[in-house]
């Protein structure tokens, strides 16, 4: 910030309220409105919210809430951040994951056991620093998660285990995750076969898919090649070791 103004005057003072103002701001205007947004849908779902939220204004300081460099959210831990009607048995919060594209320096995002329902993964493309995405024990209604995802090849880490995922996985969807390292598919619903693309990843390490429906063989691995991977073909938990 530049102020070249002779002390004592008006627009002095001013430059250094707006001094004061950026110090203390903390977190970007646009993430904390999204988080209050957030706080809200929470609300409507007759949940709990994080207590601390919203009380300051920097939202870095914000229970749930890593910043990076103290400017932007790098890490949201919204793991069963949602806490009500439990015995109801179907989802009771309604998550439009367009919210999340404010906040574009997030590496981490765990929204995990929150029993949401979670719509609209487009929101999700822009996020091209986001390494770590949990999403298990939610309901994903859509399908083409795996396709929208597929285009963010910072992705590390999956877990969409218990997430109601359908149908076949499409050997197109992964092309692009280079970065790839665990797979988390358990306990869905996915059919089908194995698509071979997964095996071409360079960085998978952990690839879990028991308790689907997914039929056929690993390519290159059992009953043959089992040389180059340390599987469990029983319950299709693969640890790939290179
Ligand atoms: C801090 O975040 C800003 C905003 O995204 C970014 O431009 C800057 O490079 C980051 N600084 C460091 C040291 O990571
Ligand atoms: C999610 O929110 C975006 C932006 O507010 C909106 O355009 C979109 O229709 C919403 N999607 C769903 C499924 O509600
Ligand atoms: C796979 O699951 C989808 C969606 O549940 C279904 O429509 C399809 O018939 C199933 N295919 C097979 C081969 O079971
Ligand atoms: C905690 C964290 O996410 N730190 C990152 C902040 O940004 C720098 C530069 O982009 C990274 O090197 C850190 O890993």
């Amino acid at each position: 910030m530049s102020c070249y103004f002779p002390p004592g005057t008006m627009l002095w003072v001013l430059c250094v309220l707006q001094f004061m103002f950026h110090m203390a701001g903390g977190c970007a205007i646009e993430e904390r409105i999204a988080l209050m947004r957030i706080r809200s849908s929470l609300v409507e779902a007759n949940s709990e919210v994080p207590a601390s939220w919203g009380r300051s204004d920097d939202c870095c300081f914000w229970e749930r809430v890593r910043c990076n460099n103290s400017t932007r959210v790098s890490g949201l831990n919204l793991d069963s951040v949602y806490q009500t009607c439990v015995l109801t048995g179907g989802p009771c919060w309604n998550l439009n994951l367009t919210i999340f594209s404010s906040f574009h320096e997030l590496q981490k995002l765990d929204l995990s056991w929150n029993s949401a329902l979670l719509q609209n993964f487009d929101g999700l493309e822009g996020l091209t620093k986001l390494r770590y995405l949990d999403l298990s024990g939610n309901s994903l209604v859509e399908n083409n998660i795996l396709e929208s995802l597929g285009k963010l090849a910072s992705l590390e880490v999956i877990n969409f285990k218990a997430t109601s995922l359908n149908g076949a996985l499409q050997n197109i969807a992964f092309r692009n995750l280079k970065n790839l390292r665990e797979l988390h598919l358990g306990s869905n619903w996915l059919n089908g076969s194995i698509p071979a693309s997964l095996f071409e990843l360079p960085r998978l390490q952990y690839l879990h898919l028991s308790e689907n429906l997914l039929q056929g063989h690993i390519p290159g691995a059992c009953p043959t090649g089992c040389l180059q991977m340390k599987h469990l073909c029983s319950i299709w938990v693969l640890h790939i070791t290179r």
